[in-house]
């Protein structure tokens, strides 16, 4: 099978992988990543190429012919560098919108991660608000599950507690955190649920399992979930201490002016 996808762009995704599992996001076969592919990231692919058709189970027209890379199901992030082909894959959303092929990689039978619906379901509601969005990516990083186990879980109060940890978060991620309730993962139900909050977001909390983060590009995304994984490892550090004092609404309000970022106003106080 020769490779459809540009050396430079699979290595990028392989090392982004990597990185993630070097930082404790992605234990075992945890996490996931997708990268909407452009059409200069690709190379020729045959009509004739031997493919495997699956179905989805669920619509998005919206992406129909879209090619992308992603990681495979139970495959492990510690493995992706030294052997993308059997770890991640490029499939292609058929044009009916209810079916996917794999066209490269995910060999010996493997399938695109278990996550498939909310990626693909993200994908759709982030390019309605973005047409240069292109990643979504999914992780375990501890300290965002372990503030989801201490903190209210209403947006407001978590957005305004991460933005008060460092000064950076407000200016990366102005428009908040969104969260879900706890839902079974791997389901269109929880697919669906997480596009919902994805829409006007890049950052959703699922409590007690996991993150995922958006973006123009896998930095973007990475950089996202890595700003609020250091927000909520400041507020475990310092919560059992007592905070005495953090960044005030007109704190915040100064860093989004300078910056020319427009948080959301309903969370100031
Ligand atoms: O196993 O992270 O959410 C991969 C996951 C499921
Ligand atoms: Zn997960």
């Amino acid at each position: 099978m020769e490779s459809i996808i540009k050396e430079a762009v699979l290595e990028q995704f392989c090392s982004i992988a990597d990185l993630m599992y070097q930082k404790g996001w992605d234990e075992r076969n945890g996490g996931n990543i997708s990268l909407l592919l452009r059409g200069d990231d690709l190379l020729n692919v045959g009509e004739s190429e031997r493919t495997r058709e699956y179905e989805l189970g669920y619509r998005v027209p919206e992406l129909s012919g879209k090619f992308f890379l992603v990681t495979g199901s139970g495959k492990y992030f510690k493995n992706i560098k030294t052997n993308p082909k059997e770890n991640v894959g490029v499939i292609q959303i058929l044009e009916d919108g209810e079916h996917y092929r794999i066209v490269w990689g995910l060999a010996n039978g493997a399938k695109p991660t278990s996550e498939l619906p909310t990626h693909l379901m993200n994908h759709a509601a982030r390019l309605k608000s973005d047409p240069d969005h292109r990643v979504v990516m999914h992780c375990h990083p501890a300290n965002l599950l372990a503030i989801s186990f201490v903190h209210p879980l209403e947006e407001r109060e978590l957005s305004r507690t991460l933005w008060k940890m460092c000064a950076e978060c407000v200016i990366v991620f102005p428009e908040g955190i969104g969260v879900l309730p706890f839902m079974l993962c791997g389901t269109k139900e929880i697919g669906a649920a997480t596009a919902q909050k994805i829409t006007d977001c890049r950052l959703v909390l699922w409590p007690h399992h996991g993150i995922f983060g958006t973006g123009k590009d896998l930095d973007e995304a990475f950089g996202l979930i890595e700003t609020a994984e250091k927000a909520a490892e400041i507020y475990m550090k310092i919560a059992p201490l007592g905070i005495r004092q953090s960044i005030s609404d007109d704190g915040l309000r100064e860093l989004a002016e300078a910056f020319h970022v427009q948080p959301k106003k309903e969370y100031f106080d």
